[in-house]
């Protein structure tokens, strides 16, 4: 009997560990709000699929879509992915004055003007412009919530982060685009940073120097922020044959399309998902480095310097098989409909 009891704790305490490490939310999923520059590398789409998978898991509560990269069609990628994944009634922001014509890998803006054989759109829309500046989508979904509880997932521009960092009091909140981001924000994940021995700068805030500026100068220092560097998904690769093969259950599919229709040889690697696993399933499932402060050289280099209390962890990269379990996570969506 005693030795009945003792199995039953022992393995109480081993499902208790399983869960603490992985973090999975148990009753009160995270909030997100996702900050993309759709409509040009595939892996802002592939973590977009993610996070509609989580959301309808119950591990997080997706809020809405902020697009900082310009341009209707870029929001209207946004639409059509929302709306054929069944989130078509989730709000999009679309920065208005963002950065000049960023350079697109894989150009796949004009999804939602897509066709099929007979002719017409090949994927439904729901959620048409004009849309919301993104800084402005934020402040009226970050008012909504409660202090503390939203996870902001940034794996594209700081753009509309810097703007709203810049914002005043408005019709949904009397705080500041600071003092706001202070009271409801958890967690800042950020696609970006560089951390290797020499100074090195990331394509997301180098190409908007201005707004990188911005953002760091005025993000409150005692609010986290994960970055997600380069190097941790540069060893992450999702081949175009494989994803090919992972969506064979159908072709009218907007990914697979783009997979199809465009040159998606880029060498695109897998690096934006790692900021949604981590804001969702948690940073257990990652190695982190110290705490520390992060700042910006005037050449957009990112500088972390250690400190107990500071607000800024970055990912370390994975070994072979940490790669492949975090390959096999992203494919799920797609091979699972
Ligand atoms: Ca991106």
């Amino acid at each position: 009997m005693k030795k009945t009891l003792l199995f039953v704790c022992l393995c109480m305490a081993l499902l208790s560990c399983t869960k603490s490490r992985t973090n999975v939310p148990a009753t009160m999923p995270v909030a997100v709000i996702y900050d993309t520059d759709l409509g040009s590398s595939t892996d802002d789409l592939f973590a977009l699929e993610m996070l509609y998978r989580y959301h309808e898991e119950g591990r997080c509560r997706l809020l809405g879509v902020v697009v900082d990269r310009e341009g209707e069609d870029c929001a209207a990628v946004a639409d059509v992915m929302n709306t054929y994944f069944g989130h078509g009634d989730l709000p999009i922001g679309l920065v208005q004055e963002g950065i000049d014509t960023p350079y697109v890998w894989i150009d796949y803006r004009n999804m939602a003007s897509w066709c099929g054989d007979g002719g017409s759109p090949m994927f439904d829309r729901t959620n048409m412009p004009p849309y919301p500046d993104g800084w402005q989508l934020y402040r009226r979904l970050l008012a909504a919530e409660p202090d503390h509880s939203v996870a902001i997932v940034s794996v594209g521009f700081v753009t509309c982060l810097a703007q709203l960092l810049e914002s005043k009091g408005d019709e949904y909140s009397p705080l500041s685009g600071v003092e706001l981001v202070r009271q409801k924000v958890k967690c800042l994940y950020v696609q970006g940073g560089s951390f290797g021995d020499t100074l090195g700068t990331c394509y997301n805030l180098v190409v908007g120097p201005d707004f990188a500026q911005t953002f760091f100068r005025l993000w409150p220092t005692d609010v986290d922020i994960v970055f997600s560097p380069g190097e941790v998904g540069d060893i992450i690769e999702y081949v175009p044959d494989t994803v090919i093969a992972d969506i064979d259950w159908t072709d009218i599919h907007p990914v697979k399309q783009v997979y199809l229709r465009c040159n998606t040889h880029t060498g695109q690697m897998m690096w934006d998902p790692l900021s949604v696993i981590g804001a969702v399933e948690g940073d257990g499932l990652f190695s982190l480095s110290e705490r520390g402060t992060v700042s910006l050289t005037p050449g957009a280099e990112t500088v972390f310097t250690p400190s107990s209390a500071g607000n800024c962890r970055y990912q370390l990269p994975g070994d072979s098989a940490w790669n492949a379990m975090m390959l096999d996570k992203i494919r799920t969506v797609n091979r699972m409909h």
